[in-house]
């Protein structure tokens, strides 16, 4: 299982590289680094599971953060209706994003930051995303709230992008008008 030894720390440049799409169909070895993305997630939800390992709770990881510079990702959360949004998915890409924006009141952390970066990331506050599921098969997201944030948060790892670098430099609380901010 994946623990978080496996987790690249920011400072290596795996985490500032574009990744390369997947190619199909899937390599075993592809789809298994997915599956075990997923589990890690799922294993560091269980509080007796992320206890013994010291596993951060992880409601999503991108294949570079385990040194792997591919185009693939897992989430597993739960929305403020309790529907769980549980997927791996190769190439995502954001279709389209809506005009509103939002942030996470208590702003963002990352798996691979070992320290609190204060201040707000704001993102869109709906998105429609387009992936290939583990078989190849095409998915639709439409996702909005929590859910929205983490696949943002997630597909900027694909791109070398940190959640810090959305963050005001001169002011970090700064809000821009009509940003809905989710506490
Ligand atoms: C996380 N977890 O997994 F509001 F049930 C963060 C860490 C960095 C704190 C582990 C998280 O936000 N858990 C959480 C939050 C809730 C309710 C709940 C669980 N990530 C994923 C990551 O680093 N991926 O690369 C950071 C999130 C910050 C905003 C979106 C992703
Ligand atoms: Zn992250």
């Amino acid at each position: 299982m994946l623990t978080m030894d496996d987790i690249v720390r920011e400072g290596d440049p795996v985490l500032r590289a574009v990744a390369e799409p997947v190619n199909f169909p899937l390599s075993d070895e592809d789809k298994e680094t997915g599956q075990r993305m997923l589990e890690f997630l799922i294993n560091s939800q269980d509080p007796e599971i992320a206890e013994e390992h010291e596993l951060r709770g992880g409601v999503g990881i991108a294949a570079p953060q385990i040194g792997i510079s591919k185009r693939f990702i897992a989430i597993h959360l739960h929305d403020d209706n309790d529907r769980l949004y549980s997927h791996i998915l190769y190439n995502p890409k954001i279709r389209s994003h809506s005009v509103e924006n939002a942030c996470l009141g208590g702003g963002e952390g990352c798996l691979s930051v070992d320290r609190e970066v204060p201040g707000y990331v704001v993102r869109s506050a709906r998105v429609t995303v387009e992936a290939f599921d583990i078989d190849g098969k095409p998915l639709k997201l439409r996702l909005k709230g929590y859910p929205a944030i983490v696949l943002q948060h997630e597909i900027d790892h694909l791109n070398g992008i940190m959640f810090y670098d959305h963050i005001n430099k001169k002011n970090p609380s700064y809000l821009p008008p009509d940003v809905v901010v989710y506490e």
